[in-house]
């Protein structure tokens, strides 16, 4: 039997990488080959998968079905700036303004001539104000994924912490399930920033267990809509939100029908082109399975 190839660019965006799909797949076969793309021994856990498809919406020049080590996202910031990139480098596109289909709307990209990317993103909302969950109090919001948002977790939000920020958010994430929010798939926890020249710092616990290297584009998506709905930011007033590792994105928004419409803006840089190779003598050609509690978990939920 022949090995199957599937032609990949992968790309990070604030340190969060995107494996980008080339065709190669159908979108009802992405079950079959997720964990092969993602996970080890050819990835790891971290990575996003940007499926592009032909989309329905002609105005619209891709569709991307987003995807990591445990199911599908509804959108990805940070993935939309790394499929924007790749369609640059492979000379699709120039600089301007492009329609883009996702599983929760069309979201309209832009292209800048330094290389930024701006996504103007699905609309966004506070659901829930002063939640409390697990011992500590915080807001849900949609930013084309659900989150909690908790700023008094009495963390430090530093590289070091990690490992205690992923436990912590996690039990936060059951805490907030268990009391009638059980959309939440992320969790993100604020502190203030390192740099000065930014408003605010996070830590973001992905679907996954994993943590985003980035400030999260529908994380910060959401920040924004909780900021709005407090009277915190103006309508077009720029936030700059630093990420666990002092990556930075810049968010804005306007307001939308009692919520809001955010733009991010974020660089991503190629990092590599080349095809995935399946033997089907490999007993690891789909990927090592994995079996965590966190993964059976979260199958439960998408069900
Ligand atoms: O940038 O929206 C984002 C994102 C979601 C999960 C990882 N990154």
């Amino acid at each position: 039997m022949t090995p199957k190839l599937i032609q990949i660019i992968d790309s990070h965006t604030g340190g969060e990488p995107t494996r980008v799909v080339l065709g190669s797949i159908a979108s009802d076969e992405l079950e079959t080959y997720r964990r092969a793309i993602i996970c080890e021994p050819r990835g790891h856990e971290v990575i996003v998968g940007a499926l592009l498809g032909k989309p329905v919406d002609m105005s619209c020049i891709t569709s991307v079905i987003f995807f990591n080590n445990v199911g599908r996202l509804g959108m990805c910031g940070h993935g939309m700036i790394g499929v924007v990139t790749t369609l640059r480098h492979m000379k699709l596109i120039e600089p301007g303004e492009y329609r883009v289909e996702t599983p929760v709307g069309i979201v309209t990209t832009e292209l800048h001539e330094d290389g930024r990317v701006s996504v103007q993103n699905v609309r966004s909302y506070r659901k829930a104000k002063a939640v409390q969950a697990g011992g500590v109090t915080g807001d849900v919001a949609y930013g084309g994924n659900w989150f909690f948002l908790v700023a008094d977790h009495g963390l430090e939000l530093t590289r070091a912490n990690i490992p205690q920020l992923t436990q912590a958010s996690l039990a936060m994430r059951d805490a907030v399930r268990a009391a009638g929010f059980p959309e939440v798939d992320h969790v993100e926890l604020f502190a203030p920033p390192h740099d000065p020249a930014n408003h605010s710092r996070n830590f973001v616990l992905c679907p996954g267990g994993e943590y985003d290297r980035s400030p999260c584009g529908t994380g910060t998506s959401a920040k924004l809509a909780c900021l709005a709905a407090d009277e915190k930011l103006a309508a077009g007033e720029v936030w700059r939100q630093e990420s666990i590792i002092g990556s930075v994105f810049d968010g804005s928004y306007e307001n939308s029908d009692g919520g809001i419409i955010p733009t991010i803006t974020g660089h991503a840089f190629i990092t590599a082109e080349t095809q995935l190779i399946l033997d089907p003598n490999d007993p690891f050609q789909f990927g090592i399975g994995t079996t965590t509690e966190i993964t059976a978990k979260h199958r439960d939920f998408q069900r």
